[in-house]
């Protein structure tokens, strides 16, 4: 196939690390080690001046190509319009939304002078995939520069709803400039869904049954294309974990207790405010658990510079202060709180000896943790899975046990039910979602997208 370029807010620059959590980063470095072609975005550091004369690296058959963003850039593109505005827009937190005129006139002058700096790079024959909220408007800025190629882009967030993206203002300007891709994919139906309907009622476009949209005088084609995770690899590690000495030291601290496990960055989309709630909830309604079940939240700092972040930690600090105030014993702590990321393998240790994955949040693009968390289960004791009805992943893992996350309550009882299921049934719901897992890999959703992207 001819050269493909990825685009993507975050490049991490081949000596990085990928310690970073986050979904995104991990999916994208697996998927060019494979094609080769070029990744171009925000290095990731802010400088007083910044060129527009790019750092280039290369490794294997993969080129880096990345520029810097200003003060001023780096506050009104990244911390105000994608993170202070489009990232609640999108996970339907309007009274979180702090707008300002000058943050949308920002993000759009950063996506112009990435489309500027990225024009210079491309071939005509380049095919061009652009990742998630903060290049929106990117391909329309490729376009008035005169650029043909074929240009996807992939929303890794959910799509809000017409009622709730009208809430922004320059909601037209934002999906006329979406429309300049030639695909546009989803992570799930219903994210798709919300922008045929906004086409067809707000913009007066047409949508055919096989994706095909006219709007704004383009042609294009949208899908959903739910992301996976490398599959095998999480279940050789969750395997291979089981005898290391980290998963021997998680067991011992343990001792007989059973362990429930959170692993998210700290954001208010993940729901951990109430994930705590619901495990204090299990704790008072049901006694008989309590010295009996630990819950270990791993949670590293995101967005640390963003208000609403901050205020989150409180919160979180202090559930975690008074669910252990509570009920803690001198020989037994009911919640621990990890603010720190851990390597994958380490990760899949964790996992592994968890007898239920939590994972609730409010409104999720996809959650690769509750896939990861599966994969990397014992299949012949594995644990059990609970999930938010407002996450992605629960359109495929049908054999979660599915919440309502706002329901402190029923997840509480979700709780206790999973922690006393059978091992028929363990295995039954585990294996449904297994076989999900290996039919759609993170292989497969990059093909998926990549052959649509081509047609
Ligand atoms: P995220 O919001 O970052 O991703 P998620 O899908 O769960 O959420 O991905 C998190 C990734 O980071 C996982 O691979 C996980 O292993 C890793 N991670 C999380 N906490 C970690 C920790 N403490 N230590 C190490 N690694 C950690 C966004 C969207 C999601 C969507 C993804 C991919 O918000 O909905 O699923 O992109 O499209």
């Amino acid at each position: 196939m001819a050269r493909l370029v990825i685009v993507s807010n975050r490049v991490s620059m081949p000596r990085e690390r990928l310690s970073r959590a986050g979904g995104l980063a991990v999916a994208l470095r697996e998927a060019l080690n494979q094609y080769g072609g070029l990744w171009f975005g925000w290095s990731g550091e802010t400088v007083a001046e910044p060129s527009n004369e790019p750092r280039r690296a290369r490794q294997g058959k993969v080129d880096f190509a990345v520029i810097d963003l200003s003060p001023e850039e780096h506050q009104q593109f990244y911390l105000e319009f994608a993170n202070s505005i489009l990232w609640p827009l999108c996970h339907y937190r309007l009274g979180l939304i702090d707008f300002r005129r000058a943050a949308w006139d920002g993000y759009l002058a950063v996506n112009d002078r990435f489309a500027e700096v990225l024009s210079k790079l491309l071939r005509p024959d380049d095919i061009v995939w652009v990742h998630d909220y903060h290049f929106i408007p990117l391909a329309a800025a490729l376009r008035r520069r005169g650029l043909a190629n074929k240009i996807g882009f992939f929303l890794h967030i959910p799509f809000p709803a017409p009622e709730v993206l009208a809430a922004l203002p320059g909601h037209e300007r934002l999906v006329r400039d979406l429309c300049a891709y030639d695909l546009v994919g989803f992570q799930t139906k219903t994210d798709m869904r919300a922008l045929t309907e906004y086409i067809l009622h707000e913009a007066n476009g047409q949508v055919g049954d096989d994706g095909h949209v006219l709007a704004f005088g383009r042609s294009l084609r949208v899908g959903a294309f739910p992301i996976g995770i490398d599959t095998e690899d999480f279940a050789r590690l969750g395997e291979q974990a089981q005898n290391s000495l980290d998963a021997q030291r998680l067991r011992d601290s343990l001792g007989d207790r059973k362990l429930v496990l959170g692993v998210d960055r700290l954001d208010y989309s993940k729901g951990i405010p109430q994930r705590f709630d619901a495990f204090y909830n299990m704790l008072s309604k049901h006694p008989e658990w309590r010295g009996k079940v630990t819950f270990m939240q791993i949670a590293p700092i995101s967005r640390g510079e963003v208000t609403q972040y901050r205020k989150l930690r409180g919160e979180l600090d202090a559930l975690t202060g008074r669910i252990n105030g509570k009920f803690a014993e001198f020989d037994w702590a009911p919640v621990r709180y990890l603010n720190k990321s851990f390597p994958r393998n380490q990760l899949a240790a964790f996992y592994r000896i968890a007898a239920v994955g939590l994972v609730t949040p409010l409104r999720d693009g996809m959650n690769l943790v509750a896939k990861e968390y599966v994969a990397a289960q014992n299949p012949e004791d594995p644990g059990v899975l609970i999930l938010s009805r407002f996450a992605g992943a629960v359109r495929e893992m049908g054999g979660a046990v599915i919440v309502n996350p706002y329901d402190p309550e029923q997840v509480a009882e979700a709780l206790v039910r999973a922690l006393s299921m059978p091992l028929d049934e363990r295995r039954q719901r585990w294996q449904y979602n297994m076989d999900v897992l290996r039919a759609n890999t993170i292989t497969h959703w990059r093909e998926s997208f990549l052959k649509a992207l081509q047609a």
